[in-house]
Order: C-alpha cells, then sequence, then structure tokens
C-alpha cells in the first residue's frame, strides 16, 4: 500500500498520578508525557514516549526525547515514502540510545499504519495468540511494611494474578518475609531496578528461601556480565529490563545464562520491530517474556496490550487498569482490568480506544508540529 507521513505533532502532557510511584532511584508524583501523533492521508496514529522524567532510569527523559524527536527521528521519516511502519526503526540506526524517543514514533507510525488497513493494532504486528492477557501490578517502595501489606491485599482483592514489589538495600530481604509470611501462596517477584552490584550476592542469596518468580535487574542497567556471575550463584530467576535494548542483547544475555526471564518494554528497545525481535528470541531459546510498564498514560497501556497478545508473553505483566494510576485517562474508556486480573484486547482500528481529545488539550503544555 505505502503511504507518506505528512506532518508529526508532539505534545507535552501533565498528568498527576494518583498515588506517588517510588523506586530504588526515585519518586514520582507527576509524569510528564510526550505524546507523538504521525499524520498520513488525513489519518492519525498516536505513540506514547516511555522515558521518564529524570535520567535515573535509563539516559533518557522528557525533555532530551523532545529534541531526539523535534531535530533527529522526526525529520528522518517526515515526507518520505514508507512501504510499511517496519521501515521505521531501521531509519533511526544512525541515531545512538534514545530508543524510548523514537519508538514512541515508531509505534505511532503502527498504530497509523494499522488504521490505515482498518485492523486492530495487536493483529497488525502479528499477535492475537492470546486475547486475554493475564495482568500484575507493581508496587513501589512504601513508608511501613503495614502500608505494603495493605496495599498487595487491595490488588489481590482486584484479581490482579502476581505482585511485583520494588526493592532496595534497606527495603528487601526483611520486607519480602513479612509479605511471604502474610500471603505465602501468591505470585511474587522483586525489582531492583539496578540498586545492587555482585558484592550484595550474598545478600541477595537470602531472597532465595522466599520461592519468588524472579528477580527484576538487581544490577547495573548496562552490565550483562555481571548478571549471569549472580545468576549462577542465585536459585531465584533472574529478569532483565533496563540491560535488554535490543535482541542482539537479548541473545547475548540468553547466551551468557545473564536472565532466564525477560522483561520487554515496547519503548526501551525502540518499538514494536524490535520488541518482536527481542519476543523471537527469547522464545526461541525458550525463555518466556512479560511485558513492562513505565506509568503509561492509555496511549502507551494500549500499545502494551497489543504487544503482550504476542505468544510467548507467558507471564502476567505489568500493564494494569487506567485507574491505579489516573484520576481521569486520556483514552475511552479506560483500561479496565477483570475480576480475574485479565484484560481483553479490543477490536477496534489501531490500538482500539477512543482519544478524549478535550481531555488531552487541557493537560497539554506544549505542543509543536512538524512537518
Ligand atoms: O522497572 O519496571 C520498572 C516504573 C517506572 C520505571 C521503571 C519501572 C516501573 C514499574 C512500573 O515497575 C510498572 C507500571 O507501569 O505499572
Ligand atoms: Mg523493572
Amino acid at each position: 500500500m505505502g503511504f507518506t507521513i505528512e506532518r508529526i505533532r508532539l505534545r507535552e502532557i501533565r498528568m498527576p498520578l494518583v498515588h506517588a510511584f517510588e523506586t530504588s532511584f526515585g519518586r514520582t508524583t507527576e509524569r510528564r508525557i510526550l505524546l507523538v501523533e504521525a499524520i498520513a492521508d488525513g489519518v492519525s496514529g498516536w505513540g506514547e514516549v516511555t522515558a521518564g522524567e529524570h535520567p535515573f532510569y535509563n539516559e533518557e527523559w522528557t525533555d532530551s526525547a523532545w529534541l531526539i524527536l523535534r531535530h533527529y527521528a522526526g525529520p528522518r521519516v517526515l515526507g518520505r515514502k514508507l512501504e510499511s511502519a517496519a521501515e521505521v526503526a531501521p531509519l533511526m540506526t544512525q541515531i545512538r540510545g534514545h530508543r524510548m524517543a523514537w519508538g514512541g514514533l515508531e509505534a505511532a507510525v503502527w498504530d497509523l499504519e494499522a488504521r490505515l488497513k482498518g485492523l486492530p493494532l495487536y493483529a497488525h504486528i502479528g499477535g492475537g495468540a492470546h486475547k486475554t492477557i493475564p495482568c500484575g501490578v507493581s508496587i513501589g517502595i512504601q513508608e511501613s511494611v503495614d502500608a505494603l501489606l495493605a496495599k498487595i491485599e487491595r490488588e489481590l482483592e482486584a484479581g490482579y494474578q502476581r505482585i511485583k514489589i520494588k526493592i532496595k538495600p534497606g527495603w528487601d530481604v526483611d520486607v519480602v518475609r513479612e509479605v511471604r509470611r502474610r500471603f505465602p501462596q501468591i505470585r511474587l517477584m522483586v525489582d531492583a531496578n539496578s540498586a545492587y552490584t555482585l558484592a550484595d550476592a550474598d545478600h541477595l542469596r537470602r531472597l532465595d528461601e522466599f520461592y519468588l518468580m524472579m528477580i527484576e535487574q538487581p544490577l547495573a542497567h548496562d552490565d550483562i556480565v555481571d548478571h549471569a556471575e549472580l545468576q549462577r550463584r542465585l536459585e531465584t530467576s533472574i529478569c532483565l529490563d533496563e540491560c535488554i535494548r535490543s535482541a542482539r542483547h537479548a541473545e547475548q544475555a540468553i547466551r551468557l545464562g545473564a536472565c532466564r526471564i525477560i522483561n520487554i518494554k515496547l519503548g526501551r528497545v525502540g518499538g514494536f520491530l524490535e520488541a518482536r525481535r527481542v519476543h523471537d528470541v527469547a522464545q526461541a531459546a525458550g525463555i518466556p517474556v512479560w511485558c513492562g510498564g513505565m506509568l503509561e498514560s492509555g496511549v502507551g497501556r494500549a500499545h502494551n496490550i497489543a504487544l503482550s497478545t504476542l505468544p510467548n508473553f507467558q507471564l502476567p505483566g505489568d500493564v494494569s487498569a487506567s485507574k491505579r494510576y489516573w484520576a481521569r485517562d486520556i483514552i475511552h474508556p479506560p483500561v479496565e482490568v477483570s475480576p480475574e486480573g485479565t484484560i481483553t484486547v479490543r477490536e477496534a482500528p489501531g490500538f482500539g480506544y477512543e482519544l478524549d481529545h478535550d481531555f488531552i488539550r487541557a493537560i497539554t503544555v506544549r505542543e509543536e508540529t512538524i512537518a
């Protein structure tokens, strides 16, 4: 078919979180989210940049992403005849890093192409192996263990199928022990966001007695080799998040034995083409994957749902209901989770939800169209 992107509109929106979210690298109370609208033949596709407000999860943040899109990623696709959305990622190879920035545009073009073809996004990316996806929640560092236990209880009552808790030095073994004492049966995992080093291996081994599903990204954001060493010393499976930015990294991590599970985040790997490649590499190696989250608005959430319908997404992900984060989401209806802890993918063309344009306009703090 082919299409030409005539305009790209960047918007920054501000969305206060219903509850502050704290990880080992910091605390977030309000999101600054970039939305990317890619326009061809009068049809718009939408993407979300998943960078945080500071360069603490990886090197990207809202402002760096704006500049990358404005000066590098946008100009590379504007006015160019594309045969397929799969041509966008290869146009970005000259840009080192900054995958969340250009990945937001890449995802917007997949959504656009799906709409031009009248297909739901999940089908267009080759998904649909499951149309009902299992959901877990990620629970940030809390003021007290009691507060954490109360939160877990509420999420289990809502139906979520697994609980992930954030850990850091000083909020780890003793906290997990209390959680296990109270909830001996639940599917439980922890995420350290790179808060430890290999010198902490003996300490981390104390987590082995709590039969966790996995420990996510315990060591440095860019260190696959040390994770391989740590995995040899742990019974608990390591899941890599920050370390895996490409299918090549996935291959190398698997070959070295650095992980037994991979968290795929659409933005972190630069969009759908690379996310599918990571998925395929893991599948071929018998490594299950699940879909991570970055406190996304409804747009990013809807993309994550589409991605989660690929066959090797075998474990509950971090994709949860809009209302856990937002008083009002920017899509209609908001993402809802069933009492069984699942989300059913929608069949409308593109990502499947309606945009709330009035609300988006009301919370936009800057907007620029490049043509
Ligand atoms: O490491 O998975 C992570 C949020 C911000 C930055 C990093 C991470 C997270 C989460 C939240 O765990 C997952 C969600 O969006 O619900
Ligand atoms: Mg993580």
